[in-house]
């Protein structure tokens, strides 16, 4: 049985005046391109297609909203940091992301998706950095953990736990063999029960304007 069972593909935006009607709550899905954001998203509303997947990093620059309930909605942030991106490309990125993150009063947390062999890139830990600025909670999936071995899996979560300290928390997902979904679900429901802070409508720093 899905705690979703109505859950449905809203809309892609491929700029801010695209996007859902700001109401409710969202809870936001970010990472690395081909880190297993789709999948992951998938594996926890347990819908098989979904999200689309892909083995090509980068293919969608487009923000994706998904109703789980009325008024409960996911969203599937378009991926960072894969090779050779064209500049006009990452600036698209850039702006979508700004528009994103400056303007959704609906945003009650956000999942940061790291590929489990490579976790906390530069972009990852603007996105916490962007998070914690604006009292966003955060929940770090270590993604692919069925490519680690155990005990790289448990010391890459002792790891990246203690280096994100009280910006959020992690735990190891696969979306293959099944670890942390249960965990992942939790932290959504939670994320989804939050009532928004009464400051989060206060002007929003962005990640990439608040290093100096
Ligand atoms: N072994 C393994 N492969 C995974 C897992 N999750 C995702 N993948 C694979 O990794 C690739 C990328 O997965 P996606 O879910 O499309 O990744 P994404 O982050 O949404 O990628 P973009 O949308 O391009 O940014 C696909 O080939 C998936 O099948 C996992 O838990 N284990
Ligand atoms: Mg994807």
């Amino acid at each position: 049985m899905t705690a979703y069972p109505n859950v449905r593909f809203l809309k892609s935006a491929h700029e801010p005046s695209q996007f859902c009607e700001d109401f409710g709550v969202e809870v936001a899905f970010a990472g690395r391109s081909n880190s297993g954001k789709s999948s992951a998203i998938n594996a926890i509303v347990r819908r098989r297609d979904l999200a689309r997947t892909s083995k090509t990093p980068g293919r969608t620059q487009l923000v994706n909203f998904f109703e789980i309930a009325p008024g409960q909605r996911l969203v599937d942030l378009p991926g960072y940091g894969y090779a050779q991106v064209p500049p006009a490309m990452r600036e698209h990125w850039r702006k979508l992301m700004d528009g994103y993150f400056g303007s959704r009063s609906s945003l009650a947390g956000l999942f940061i998706v790291m590929d489990g062999r490579r976790p906390l890139t530069d972009t990852d830990w603007q996105m916490i950095e962007m998070a914690a600025a604006r009292n966003c909670p955060v929940h770090v999936l270590l993604s692919k953990s069925d490519k680690l071995r155990r005990n790289e899996a448990r010391e890459t979560l002792r790891r990246v736990s203690a280096e994100i300290g009280d910006a959020g928390q992690a735990q190891l997902f696969s979306a293959v063999s099944g670890e942390g979904f249960d965990q992942a679900r939790s932290a959504l429901r939670r994320m989804l029960a939050r009532e928004r802070p009464a400051d989060a409508t206060e002007p929003l720093l962005r990640p990439w304007e608040q290093r100096g």
